[in-house]
């Protein structure tokens, strides 16, 4: 059956800024401390999502959530009224205090692994919201995330929501950073490929057994075969891979760093994978049963050091299907700023492989703390009847890009620093905002603060 592949971007929230929470990503730790501007963040998310729309590219939108978390305040024990509860946090924990008014559930990459209908036993969309465990601000996302999707993809004929997984390390999940699909188009039958940066049981005895030692690996073993349990996959259809503890050590704390699939072509860093030519060739079989030819489009270290791939997010981009059956790259400007990454891309769209478009886009805002094009979106593989019982008003239509565009215009700070996050007005600003976006969105009530 033919799909879409629907792009659902996160819309930046109203406390973006730069408090360097995330440990092993060397873009948020280098710019803590700098001033983040969360209405130019917003913008910039949409002026993509309404570039790729007005291409003709599906494309939906992610509320953001609402921030800073007082209710996570309070159940670490602080009182009072919520000015109080602020105020209380910023002088005796400051740090608990950022973590919780991080808009970091703007990477809706890593706000859940969807699994389309053509690659699930009883034919639903599966969808499993990930728990973030590896980091505190990340982990709060997940109740509100499984609201915003079951407001967006409610139909249970069609949808299957499950939970997060325990919040233990053990289980440690990122989401669709960690996963790549292939298949020969979006509504055939895929190849679902979870990448893992460790694994937890039965490594002790394996003397060939490595794991990051400089960075943390967030995404377990053990959580992605339970999300592959979960979404009721096929075993033949499946692939795991250790993703390289050398690059994770490197700065590459999410696969979307080091690669990204779409249709049969995996585009990817020669040192993305641990034993990378076996995990292949298991792709390229996998791949083979389905009847569709794996094309996997590696970027050697010669052309392109690990070190350019963190800085400039070349493989955080989007590869994106045109009408013609060519494929575009949509990267960030800092692929452009790069003479030896973009001497590469420019090679790549001239070389008559399947890739031959790239569109450049200012995300500046989100770049500074690590999320480039593919850490803001989330892909969701419809067919047309699943399209239908989405939530029309999670599209990124004409009017819905004017709305939203004038939501944020008068909502949004253009300067915040981490010590706004104690100033009660903000909070306010926030709820107010959420609120009116929820009635622009026909979500119904999502956020606590509304209940
Ligand atoms: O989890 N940054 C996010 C970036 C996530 C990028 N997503 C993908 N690669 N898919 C993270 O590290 C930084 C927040 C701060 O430091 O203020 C942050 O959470």
């Amino acid at each position: 059956m033919s799909a879409y592949e629907v792009n659902f971007d996160g819309l930046v929230g109203l406390t973006h800024n730069y408090a360097g929470l995330s440990f092993g990503n060397v873009a948020s730790t280098s710019n803590k401390n700098a001033i983040a501007n969360p209405k130019q963040a917003a913008l910039q998310g949409l002026d993509k999502m309404k570039a790729l729309a007005d291409l003709g590219f599906k494309q939906g939108v992610l509320p953001p959530q609402q921030r800073p978390c007082v209710k996570t305040l309070r159940s670490l024990g602080f009182s009072g009224n919520d000015a109080n509860v602020l105020q209380q946090a910023a002088k005796t924990a400051p740090h608990l205090l950022a973590a919780v008014g991080s808009a970091s559930s703007m990477w809706v990459a890593n706000a859940a692994t969807v699994s389309p209908s053509s690659d699930t036993a009883n034919h639903k969309v599966h969808f499993t919201v990930a728990n973030l465990n590896n980091k505190f601000h990340r982990a709060i996302e997940a109740p509100t995330t499984s609201n915003a999707l079951q407001a967006i993809f409610a139909n249970q004929q069609h949808f299957e929501h499950h939970a997060a997984l325990p919040q233990q390390s053990i289980w440690g999940d990122e989401g669709a950073a960690n996963h790549n699909r292939l298949c020969s188009e979006h509504g055939a039958s895929g190849v679902e490929v979870f990448v893992y940066g460790c694994q937890k049981y039965g490594v002790q005895a394996d003397a060939k057994y490595v794991e990051p030692t400089k960075y943390p690996a967030r995404q377990t073993k053990e959580a992605s075969q339970a999300v592959a349990r979960l979404h009721q996959l096929d075993d033949n259809k499946t692939v795991f891979v250790q993703q390289n503890p050398d690059v994770i050590d490197q700065g590459v704390f999410h696969n979307d760093v080091i690669s990204v699939s779409n249709g049969n072509v995996l585009f990817h860093h020669q040192q993305a994978f641990l034993n990378q030519a076996q995990a292949f060739n298991e792709i390229h079989h996998k791949l083979e049963n389905l009847g569709a030819q794996f094309m996997p489009i590696e970027v050697p270290t010669a052309k392109v050091s690990v070190e350019d791939a963190v800085k400039t997010y070349l493989f955080n981009s989007q590869l994106l299907t045109k009408p013609d059956g060519n494929m575009l790259i949509v990267v960030p400007e800092e692929s452009k700023n790069n003479p030896r990454v973009w001497h590469y891309l420019n090679e790549l769209i001239q070389s008559g492989g399947p890739i031959n478009e790239v569109r450049v886009f200012n995300l500046r805002e989100s770049m500074c703390n690590g999320g480039g094009p593919a850490c803001l979106r989330l892909r969701v593989v419809l067919n047309q009847a699943e399209l239908d019982a989405t939530n029309p008003q999670a599209m990124l239509t004409d009017s819905n890009y004017t709305a939203l565009t004038a939501w944020v215009n008068s909502h949004y700070r253009d300067r915040l620093s981490e010590a706004d996050l104690a100033d009660p007005q903000l909070l306010i600003e926030n709820y107010t905002a959420l609120d009116e976006l929820t009635k622009i969105m026909s979500l119904g009530s999502i956020y606590s603060f509304q209940s």
